[in-house]
């Protein structure tokens, strides 16, 4: 079986651990979302690959969900030193040469989805791992501050300002000229089932969609899409998705989010058992959906998890 996934950070990150465990002979494509990367001290940080590639190939911190395992800070504090910044953001030694390296290839002329591939070579994910794009894509958001309006980066939104000032516009800046990155499309077409897991539905999710052709190839594979919903009893498991939910007109809901894909998009959608009652509403909108327990919380409930996942693509294949 050739499962797709769209994959943002922690949440795809983790859910991609119970799909691999669920389905261990399947060949799994993760296309990742590189609208939360960022240009720091002259290196390129992509937030979300290396959420996806650490968390797979053993290296990721876990309780903290994004960086390294055993991570010190001593070049943060250096740089401090000389009063360079964000001092905002947490890059870690050891985070830091997977961005020394990245760049350096970059520089060399590689795409960035070769780069993603030798990377990957190192960590070992199980799993093919290529950006949405090997064209740079932002993600800023439109945020009030003061009473004026002004777009940052993403992850100053997210870090710095904790997503807790309004957002009132989220722009995935360059999107709509990138061209998705080899083998994407391919991988697409050739599919027999693409999940969304539980990403962002705005800045992860969103924003894969939002480069010309990916969103149409999803639609257009003639293969089950089936979705998990990251909003559980009307808040995000973890993250703020809340916040960008808002931003683009969404209600916080298992439904609203599902309807936000739309059944053009989507044949299937997990909710919560807490959120059982928003079936009839989600099918109504023409896409199959089942309750079933989305938290996280072991290996063995995300696998069930992904089996479940599975078990519904089947059921709108039939
Ligand atoms: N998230 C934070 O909340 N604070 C940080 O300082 C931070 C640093 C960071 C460095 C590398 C990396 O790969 C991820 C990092 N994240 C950090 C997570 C990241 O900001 C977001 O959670 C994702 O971009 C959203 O998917």
């Amino acid at each position: 079986m050739r499962i797709v996934v769209l994959a943002g950070g922690i949440g795809g990150a983790r859910f991609l651990r119970g799909l691999l465990a669920a389905a261990p002979e399947a060949e799994i494509t993760v296309v990742g979302n590189t609208g939360d990367d960022i240009h720091l001290f002259g290196l390129k940080v992509c937030p979300d690959l290396d959420t996806v590639m650490y968390t797979l190939g053993g290296g990721i911190h876990e309780e903290q969900g994004w960086g390294r395992a055993d991570e010190t800070f001593t070049v943060k504090e250096e740089l401090a030193a000389y009063g360079v910044g964000p001092e905002w953001f947490g890059l870690g030694d050891r985070d830091f040469a997977t961005h020394i390296v990245r760049t350096q290839m970059l520089s060399a002329g590689y795409p960035l989805s070769a780069v993603t591939e030798a990377l990957c070579a190192r960590w070992k994910p199980g799993v093919r791992l290529i950006p949405m794009s090997d064209d740079r894509v932002e993600t800023h958001v439109l945020v009030e501050t003061d009473g004026e309006r002004r777009a940052v980066h993403f992850q100053e939104y997210w870090v710095r300002m904790r997503a807790a000032v309004p957002a009132h516009a989220v722009v995935p800046v360059g999107a709509d000229a990138a061209k998705p990155a080899p083998g994407v499309l391919e991988a697409i077409a050739d599919s027999d089932v693409i999940v969304f897991p539980p990403s962002n539905p705005v800045v992860s999710i969103g924003t894969i969609l939002a480069v010309p052709g990916i969103r149409e190839a999803v639609a257009e594979a003639g293969v089950p899409v089936v979705g998990l919903s990251p909003i559980v009893g009307d808040a995000p498991v973890r993250g703020m998705a809340d916040k960008v939910l808002a931003a683009v007109g969404v209600e916080s809901t298992a439904a609203a989010v599902a309807a936000h894909y739309g059944s053009g998009l989507l044949d299937g959608w997990l909710v919560d058992t807490v959120d059982a009652g928003a079936v009839a509403e989600v099918e109504a909108a023409g896409i199959r959906c089942r309750a079933v327990p989305l938290m996280m919380s072991s290996l063995e409930a995300t696998t069930q998890m992904a089996r479940e996942a599975l078990a519904l693509a089947a059921e709108v294949r039939a």
